[in-house]
């Protein structure tokens, strides 16, 4: 393996009898990290839709086209540069010149496939046999020869909660334009299916019984989309107003909305808002940054927050807690996820035990974690099994907002700018300038009501005005 990078165009592989096919999906962004055969984009011919694949892992450096373009074999689509380390170099040779998706695992046989050709055999197979349309992935090779697919895509994205659910969701989906537009009409969403068609791909009825089973025992968490009964999303030209710039989003923007789209729907928040009085503990903040500046581990307030999280955690176990169907799963453990704003989007890397660590390697966790995410190099690991979130606004500024909970959490503390405020003193009758913290704590009120979620913020205010009490 080596770690020397190289410049990839990739192109469309032989397709068939398919030309000027036009592009439906970009499956990818410029930033993005992709490996071997992950879809890069999505064409769909009036008898086929072909997800492109990766012919290497690297990473995304230009986009050539855009949805709706049409496309023929050999038509730049994406530049990538690799480092070759995640090819496998039993199953994916060099790419040739010009960029043609290399060779995808080996057949039965032995003999390693082109995905061209397995594109190409596929799209034509299918449009031949059955004069249907098909779905075209190279994984589809590795299926029927026993071999593992590749992971999802959410294993490498540096998403938001890339839970098996998401996950599902990067998949590629097997299914053909007629049974997609079905779908579209129905408000199918046909990540969540299982295909009973060949090879598992879709079929009219998989869809058809998917949404007559949601309209009449509803989604997960007691939630159907059909039951919304929304109104339609407003179409408006914008372009007849004046000049106006299409702009892609990230994976991982989409991945977030998706999820905070979900979250937002499904959970009935309440935002609890306070303020803690951080007077002391900033003086205490000025000292340890000063005593540890040659070690180059910086104490911001999230250090602390996440410290007397854990502390308040502990005293309100509820809060730890995730809804499993009936039932209520409280943690013994405290994994406390952080919201960091990326270029590509956002993100919640996960201090993991932090019940167990110190303010120092807390707050060195939290710089080697956000130095990360912010370049985009978090693992899925990284990102995973949080148990609670904090997403601190208070580098920026605001006095309060309503953070999302981070499904299947039950709560989130959003923090805000911390600002000196004049505070009454019963003891010196008078006010006194104190440097006061904004806390706002959005709880899922299915699990928590009010009356614990005050408690729980006026616990967390206590412990951060006197985080000896952490020790308690
Ligand atoms: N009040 C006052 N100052 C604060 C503060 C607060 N609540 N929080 C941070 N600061 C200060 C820090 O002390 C630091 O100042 P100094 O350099 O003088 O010490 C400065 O603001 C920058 O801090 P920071 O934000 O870089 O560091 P952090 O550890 O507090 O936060 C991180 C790290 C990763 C959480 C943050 O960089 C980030 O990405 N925040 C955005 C999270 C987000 O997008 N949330 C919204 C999610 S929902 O859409």
């Amino acid at each position: 393996m080596s770690a020397a990078t190289r410049q990839l165009n990739v192109t469309v592989p032989d397709i068939g009898d398919f030309g000027a096919v036009p592009v439906i999906e970009i499956l990818v962004s410029v930033g993005d990290t992709v490996v071997l055969e992950d879809p890069l984009i999505t064409l769909e011919s009036d008898k086929a839709t072909m997800d492109v694949p990766s012919p290497a892992a690297g990473t995304v450096t230009a986009i050539h086209v855009k949805v709706g373009d049409k496309v023929s074999e050999g038509t730049l689509i994406v530049d990538l540069e690799t480092t070759g380390e995640e090819e496998d170099p039993a199953q994916t040779p060099p790419a040739p010149a010009g960029g043609v998706p290399a060779a995808s695992p080996a057949p039965a046989d032995g003999a390693p496939v082109p995905p061209a050709e397995i594109v190409a055999q596929r799209a034509s197979q299918s449009a031949l046999a059955t004069a249907t349309d098909v779905t075209t992935r190279v994984d589809e090779s590795a299926q029927a020869n026993g071999t593992p697919a590749q992971p999802p895509r959410a294993d490498r994205e540096t998403g938001n909660t890339p839970a098996s659910e998401d996950a599902n969701r990067l998949e590629p989906v097997y299914a053909s334009p007629s049974v997609r537009r079905i779908a579209r009409e129905l408000g199918v969403d046909l990540h969540r299916l299982h295909g009973t068609g060949r090879k598992g791909r879709l079929t009219p009825e998989d869809v058809r019984s998917a949404h007559a089973q949601e309209a009449s025992v509803g989604a997960p968490n007691g939630v159907s989309g059909t039951d919304l009964n929304l109104a339609p999303w407003p179409t408006v030209d914008f372009e007849m107003f004046g000049e106006t710039e299409r702009v892609q989003r990230t994976r991982i923007q989409r991945i977030s909305a998706l999820n905070l789209a979900r979250n937002w729907v499904v959970i009935p928040h309440v935002t609890q808002n306070d303020e803690a009085d951080i007077t002391e503990l900033e003086a205490w903040r000025a000292q340890l940054n000063a005593e540890h500046s040659a070690d180059g581990v910086k104490f911001t307030v999230l250090t602390f927050l996440i410290a007397a999280s854990v502390a308040t955690l502990k005293a309100f176990p509820t809060f730890n807690s995730s809804l499993d169907g009936e039932e209520l799963v409280l943690k013994h453990y405290f994994n406390i996820g952080f919201a960091t704003d990326t270029p590509n989007g956002l993100v919640v890397p996960v201090i993991r035990g932090a019940d167990g660590k110190g303010l120092v390697q807390i707050a060195r966790e939290l710089g080697e974690l956000s130095a990360k995410a912010r370049e985009g190099k978090l693992s899925r690991d990284e990102m995973s099994s949080g148990t609670f979130s904090i997403s601190s606004l208070g580098g920026i500024g605001g006095t309060s907002f309503t953070p999302i909970i981070n499904a299947p959490e039950v709560a989130i503390l959003g923090v805000t700018r911390a600002a000196i405020k004049p505070v009454w003193s019963e003891a010196q009758q008078s006010f006194t300038p104190r440097l006061m913290l904004p806390l706002s704590l959005s709880y899922d009120h299915r699990v928590i009501d009010g009356a614990s979620a005050a408690r729980f913020v006026v616990h967390l205010a206590t412990v951060l005005g006197d985080l000896r009490r952490v020790l308690l």
